[in-house]
């Protein structure tokens, strides 16, 4: 009896969730939501904030090795933005229930996913280009979406981050600009980098709708309001004409514009190489991880004097009221 009226409560409390999702009205922290909505906008924003940060991997590689001062600050400003976008996520997920304690313990045991494209491999200068016109291309136009996502929290640090990725973006697009009127050399590179990171970014946008369990629900909810094939397609249509401006070409050789969808088509992705890579196997998983492990160690000692100051503080203040 008690089982049937509390099922009748939530089958009541679900109508008024959908309601208000459906009247855009924005999700908080303390509202009631069903456990499946926390649950996946958890493992969706703890996944998020786990790829800036091991997003930051790659591209730290080449500090060191920026071909001049300005691409040297620039990269290094840039670095720093995704650990920031790293933060604000994982203190939107912390409103969810999860400590970060616990998120960061997820990702080094391996437990927890991040995107697949931080498990390539940056060979050459031109690949912070290409990252930063592909990828950070890849990733903007899922996230000017997810400013609009139902999870107040998480649409608000959506915000932001996407105000600094559209510069991330132009930074990758002008660095390539000036390899692609450059040497032969120069071009060579750009064209390789182009050619080494256009199927990868378009897996970042996750398996075909039809193989994508979790789409359903989270456009029913508003998490998603584009399915994984839509913000692909959009992606496409957009590179297909940039690379046009740089005088490179993509590696596809299906890409071809089709004017009774009014959009590109384009060639298969290999998804067997997409979930070997999600599973843990691609190029540089092993390493990511190994790196990602290394600087939790080596940074205990901030963690732990960060504590013995909170609690000298809070002591201190004990001592003024008594
Ligand atoms: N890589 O049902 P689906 C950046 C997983 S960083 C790995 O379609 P969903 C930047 C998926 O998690 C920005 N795993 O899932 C930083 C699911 O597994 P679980 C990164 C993937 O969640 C530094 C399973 O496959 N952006 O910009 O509805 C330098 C089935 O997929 C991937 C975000 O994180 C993948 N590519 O849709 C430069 C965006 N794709 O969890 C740049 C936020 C799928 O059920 N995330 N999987 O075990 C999202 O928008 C969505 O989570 C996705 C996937 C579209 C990625």
């Amino acid at each position: 009896m008690y089982k049937a009226i509390k099922m009748t409560e939530i089958t009541r409390l679900e109508s008024v969730f959908q309601d208000k999702v459906d009247k855009e009205i924005k999700v908080e922290a303390m509202d009631w939501m069903p456990e499946a909505y926390r649950k996946t906008n958890l493992r969706q924003i703890s996944q998020h904030a786990h790829s800036e940060v091991v997003g930051m991997l790659p591209e730290g590689n080449w500090i060191t090795r920026a071909p001049s001062l300005k691409r040297k600050a620039i990269l290094i400003a840039k670095v720093q933005d995704e650990a920031g976008h790293g933060l604000y996520l994982y203190s939107a997920a912390e409103t969810l229930g999860s400590s970060r304690e616990e998120m960061v313990a997820d990702l080094l045991m391996g437990k927890a996913k991040y995107s697949s494209i931080f498990n390539y491999p940056t060979l050459t200068w031109a690949d912070m280009g290409a990252i930063g016109w592909l990828v950070d291309g890849a990733a903007i136009l899922n996230q000017v979406m997810l400013c609009r996502t139902s999870y107040g929290p998480y649409a608000r640090a959506m915000v932001r981050i996407c105000k600094e990725e559209s510069f991330h973006q132009r930074q990758g697009f002008e660095a390539l600009l000036e390899l692609s009127r450059g040497t032969t050399e120069q071009k060579a590179m750009c064209q390789d980098a182009i050619n080494r990171w256009w199927w990868p970014s378009l897996m970042m946008f996750g398996p075909k709708d039809s193989d994508s369990p979790n789409s359903e629900l989270s456009m029913k909810w508003k998490i998603k309001r584009k399915t994984n094939d839509e913000l692909r397609q959009q992606f496409v249509d957009m590179i297909a004409q940039q690379v046009k401006i740089l005088g490179m070409t993509l590696p596809d050789s299906e890409l071809k514009w089709n004017d009774k969808r009014g959009h590109f088509d384009f060639g298969e992705i290999n998804w067997e190489e997409f979930w070997n890579v999600v599973k843990g196997n691609g190029p540089c998983n092993k390493q990511r991880l190994h790196a990602r492990r290394a600087a939790h160690d080596n940074g205990s000692w901030v963690r732990e004097a960060a504590v013995a100051y909170a609690e000298k503080k809070a002591a201190a203040k004990k001592q003024k009221v008594a």
